[in-house]
């Protein structure tokens, strides 16, 4: 639940107008029910971050780029997804239950997001500063690696590790209660299905955990209501680009 009203929120998240790494944050803020807005001052606001011009109070870092999070009750300025991710967890009722579960859960997103990371490689082989048209042979051949070799290992990782917590009946991956590595890897699923279609559906048949994992979340009460809303972002042009010629079963 946004709060429209910036002076209500708890949270602010200052992104880009794109899904992207901001995407891990908003699901967990809206599983929430948190008082959070979206970068209300828009790609200005996040210039102003990034070149330095933000207001940080003494404690926090300067961040080196989006997405940021500003926790308003505490005052704190923080950057990096993991960190962010981490950071919100306790305060959100996302965290692992003990040390151990913890360090899982940081484990297995981590994961994720370098399974993002690599997704986002598909499109941008050579360098992310450069338009997707200036890098389109070596993009042809990193997505025929990406989607033959590397999403099957990624997605094995998950199936096994949804097949081994019984705790969750195999809907979560750590204990029998959701965490941030849920949302983490529910959004990189989610984006794979988005930009490799033929690819998804073809490796899906294969993990059924991940299927049951993805629309379980999906029919969740506020989860869904967030899908429906303005707040979800469509895909465009962040991590999860549907390019056809990247694209095969
Ligand atoms: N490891 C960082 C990566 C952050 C990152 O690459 N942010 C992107 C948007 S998703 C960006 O705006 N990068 C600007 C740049 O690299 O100069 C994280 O997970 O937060």
């Amino acid at each position: 639940m946004t709060d429209i009203a910036n002076n209500n929120a708890d949270y602010r998240l200052v992104y880009w107008p794109i899904p992207g790494r901001g995407e891990f944050i908003r699901l967990c803020l809206e599983h929430a029910g948190a008082r959070w807005v979206d970068t209300p001052g828009g790609v200005d606001e996040v210039m102003g971050y990034v070149e330095g011009r933000a207001e940080l109070g003494d404690d926090s870092p300067q961040p080196l780029f989006p997405p940021i999070l500003r926790d308003e009750k505490e005052g704190v300025v923080l950057a990096q997804t993991a960190a962010i991710l981490s950071y919100l967890a306790p305060k959100l009722g996302l965290d692992g239950e003990g040390a151990a579960a913890q360090a899982h859960v940081l484990q297995h997103a981590l994961t994720g997001l370098d399974l993002n990371d690599e997704a986002h490689n598909t499109h941008h082989p050579i360098a992310a500063m450069l338009y997707y048209e200036d890098q389109k042979t070596e993009a042809l051949r990193y997505a025929e690696v990406f989607r033959r070799e590397r999403i099957p290992k990624f997605l094995n990782y998950l199936e096994t590790n949804l097949a081994r917590n019984t705790a969750s009946n195999h809907t979560c991956l750590v204990g029998s209660s959701r965490t941030y590595a849920d949302y983490v890897w529910w959004q990189v699923v989610d984006g794979l299905l988005f930009a490799f279609p033929k690819r998804m559906q073809t490796v899906l048949a294969s993990y059924p955990h991940i299927k049951n994992f993805h629309q379980h979340i999906k029919a969740d009460e506020r989860i869904a209501a967030y899908l429906a809303s303005e707040r979800r972002l469509p895909y465009s042009d962040g991590v999860f680009r549907h390019y056809a010629e990247l694209d095969a079963e």
